[in-house]
């Protein structure tokens, strides 16, 4: 175990050989979780952001972008970014409050079947934010055993209804986005964001990619593939729950270069697959809660 500036959660948090805090890039802490198997996950306290996954194989899952910034109120490009309490462009800042604050580490774990958890959380408060003036926390747990389950949790803990946006924006890594795809959609209505929005329906078994891609699905299966992601055509199987919609996104060539913390080439070696609830999302009354749950596999 790392016994370093992180000591102090290290102490509370760690467990030997399979739940340790690093120091990861650009100096911020890491928690990282390894399976007995080989498998293991690394979670930034900033976003508690899942910046990598690797399967027992050794094969990372995950695309994170070699020009990301690693900087304390800026968000990480790939892995797997928290949208919350807003998708996209709104009144507060894109995708929301919780992918660029610090979260806090609560507990960790290890079950009798070798399950290695940890949770993270943070507490939004009615002063944080005048554009979203509501009490609200939030629990984000990851699980590692064979599959990365994901589970994300909002409780409002003020006196109103809590109206929110969640999203899991995930980046999953393509050896070649040519071969990959997504499949599950067909049939679904999709709102397409690089069209205001206009509404449409799939009708393809899998959606290749070969121009930049935006789009919303809406109501969609707790089932959905992404196909091709390995040259030796193997895939992710993603499950959800309480997460109605998806949203599938690649740059392509032009939007690539204009994004600064994105490589001009990398959109040829990830795609988005975000499990959420974005149209119309959630109204929570005072003291309940909400929780969603999405389990990636390798298949
Ligand atoms: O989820 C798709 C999307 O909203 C796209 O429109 C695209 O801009 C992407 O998210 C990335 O957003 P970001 O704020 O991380 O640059």
């Amino acid at each position: 175990m790392e016994m370093n500036k992180w000591n102090e959660l290290n102490r509370e948090f760690g467990i030997l050989g399979r739940v340790c805090v690093k120091t990861g890039c650009g100096g911020l802490p890491k928690v990282v979780l390894a399976h007995a198997s080989g498998a293991a996950a690394e979670v930034y306290l900033l976003g508690a952001h899942v910046a990598s996954w690797k399967t027992a194989d050794g094969k990372e899952r995950l695309f994170l972008s070699g020009r990301s910034l690693f900087e304390e109120g800026k968000a990480i490009r790939g892995g797997v970014p928290l949208v919350f309490p807003q998708f996209g462009d709104g009144p507060l800042p894109k995708h929301g409050l919780v992918r660029t604050r610090s979260w806090k580490l609560l507990r960790t774990s290890v079950s009798s079947a070798g399950v290695v958890e940890a949770v993270f959380g943070l507490a939004i408060a009615v002063a944080d934010c005048a554009a979203w003036p509501h009490d609200c926390t939030l629990e984000y747990t990851v699980r590692l055993d064979s599959e990365l389950v994901l589970d994300l949790k909002a409780v409002n803990a003020g006196t109103k209804p809590l109206a929110f946006q969640a999203a899991l924006h995930t980046y999953f890594a393509a050896d070649d986005i040519h071969k990959a795809g997504v499949c599950g959609l067909n049939g679904r209505e999709f709102l397409d964001s690089l069209k205001n929005r206009q509404r449409g329906t799939e009708t393809r078994e899998s959606i290749p990619f070969a121009a930049e891609t935006d789009r919303i699905y809406l109501d969609v299966p707790s089932e959905l593939g992404v196909t091709g992601t390995t040259s030796e055509g193997g895939g992710i199987r993603i499950r959800t729950r309480n997460l109605p919609d998806a949203v599938v996104w690649n740059p392509w060539i032009e939007k690539s270069k204009k994004l600064d913390d994105f490589g001009d080439d990398e959109y040829r070696r990830m795609v988005c697959v975000e499990t959420g609830t974005v149209i119309p999302g959630v109204t929570l009354p005072p003291g309940l809660a909400w929780e969603s749950v999405t389990t990636l596999a390798v298949v």
